[in-house]
């Protein structure tokens, strides 16, 4: 396997750092057995953790207003993949990247499976694109696409789905992921039954061309790009659709795409114990969709969606197999850092949802303490979780500290003067 940054320079950080790792973790381990719990096997499900990159989150986002490149941005998908390349070797637990089309179209897949594979990566959800127009696109989609009035829009959106699903199986992937920005700015622009019905019909259409071992994921979202109302603004609308359509569509939770104050994770639990839960694309927010990274902002948000998750997993639900992705706009740090810091923060909610007291909690529930209760969720998101990840990063030959050696490589000065600046290789919010 390729490794892009030189592994003398991660284990010279390593070794820096590894005396002190090795007494944290032993202190950890004496509290945790304290507790009944074995900090080897925390570790060991910690470290079988993985979680997706976005194709579009190596390059800077940007907002409305502006965007404000980074240096070395990545020129295209081969220059994207080799970054994600770089964020596993030091984490360790991003085996897979999520492509997003046209963005990362190549003239062959093959060569761009292998370039990946060289990287010890693979490819996930593939993620289509009908909420803007593509160069020499016939039919516009500035008023919706699988859902526009027009049927020879709706079939070209369709098409292009299609397609999606065509270049996915040439990757090695497994499920699509639809998000589309189809809706209304004005109160009576659309008539939500009709449009709805559109929306579903070609749908239809798209999952009858998913091979038997597919998934399609549906991606809903409240608001943004439209303004009023969207074809599928909530988890009740995904369900909908997902009940509609077969057991191969599943409702995929973007932590942005809710109204302010949703309890998400029990929207989580809902999906789960119907077996509609697709998976995620992990980010924060304080105000809306504003894709801030993972954890940064209500890290026991994420926990507590974790909690139901760990808990979704020990009753052994029927179906229930989330695909874990990313979803991040990065404007003001390099994309690499925060993705590598995201994918941690996010392990770092699954470990702490492993400690959870699941008897004690039950027991606390039936007997309606809800005061101990509640203890028992913050005595697992108030352990400190730190040393199992590094050591768990460090056994698999990744970094204890991923940012330091990042930095300590200068992998980003390195591919600034290997990558001429382009206006824009894809990416932004989706
Ligand atoms: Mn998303």
């Amino acid at each position: 396997m390729s490794k892009i940054i030189d592994q003398a320079v991660i284990a010279a950080d390593n070794d820096k750092l590894a005396a002190d790792l090795k007494a944290d973790y032993a202190v950890l381990g004496e509290q945790l057995s304290r507790r009944g719990i074995a900090i080897d096997d925390i570790k060991a499900q910690a470290s079988a953790f993985a979680v997706a990159l976005p194709s579009w989150g190596v390059g800077t986002g940007g907002t409305r207003f502006a965007r404000f490149a980074g240096k070395g941005e990545p020129r295209n998908v081969f220059d994207k993949v080799q970054d994600c390349g770089v964020i596993h070797q030091l984490v360790t637990i991003t085996p897979t990247v999520s492509p997003h089309l046209p963005w990362d179209k190549a003239t062959d897949y093959q060569e761009l499976r292998q370039h990946a594979a060289a990287f010890g990566l693979n490819f996930d959800c593939v993620n289509s694109n009908t909420f803007q127009d593509q160069k020499g696109q016939e039919h516009s989609y500035k008023f919706g696409s699988l859902s526009h009035a027009d049927a020879a829009t709706r079939q070209q959106a369709v098409d292009h789905n299609i397609e999606c699903i065509e270049i996915g199986k040439a990757l090695g992937a497994k499920a699509l992921t639809v998000w589309v920005g189809d809706g209304s700015n004005f109160p009576g622009q659309q008539h939500f039954a009709r449009a709805f019905d559109r929306y579903l019909d070609s749908n239809r259409k798209i999952y009858a061309a998913l091979p038997d071992d597919w998934q399609m994921f549906l991606e809903h979202k409240m608001f943004e790009p439209a303004f009023y109302s969207t074809v599928l603004q909530d988890w009740g609308s995904s369900y909908l659709a997902a009940t509609q359509l077969g057991e191969k569509a599943k409702c995929l939770v973007d932590l942005g795409h809710h109204a302010p104050n949703v309890n998400i994770e029990m929207i989580v639990a809902r999906l789960a114990a119907f077996g509609r839960l697709a998976g995620f694309h992990f980010n924060d927010s304080k105000y809306g969709d504003d894709d801030l990274d993972s954890g940064s902002i209500n890290p026991y948000q994420l926990f507590l969606i974790f909690n139901e998750l760990v808990d979704a997993a020990e009753r052994k639900l029927a179906g229930f197999k989330p695909e874990y992705m990313l979803d991040q706009s990065h404007n003001v740090t390099d994309p690499i850092e925060s993705l590598m810091n995201s994918a941690v923060e996010v392990q770092r909610a699954y470990a702490q949802a492993l400690l959870v007291d699941r008897m004690a909690l039950a027991g606390y529930q039936d007997g309606n303490d809800a005061l101990q209760a509640t203890r028992t969720l913050k005595q697992a998101y108030l352990t400190d979780v730190s040393p199992i990840l590094a050591m768990a990063r460090l056994e698999r030959g990744g970094a204890i500290d991923p940012v330091a050696a990042y930095r300590a490589s200068g992998y980003r000065a390195r591919v600034a003067a290997e990558r001429p600046a382009v206006a824009s290789s894809g990416g932004g919010i989706v």
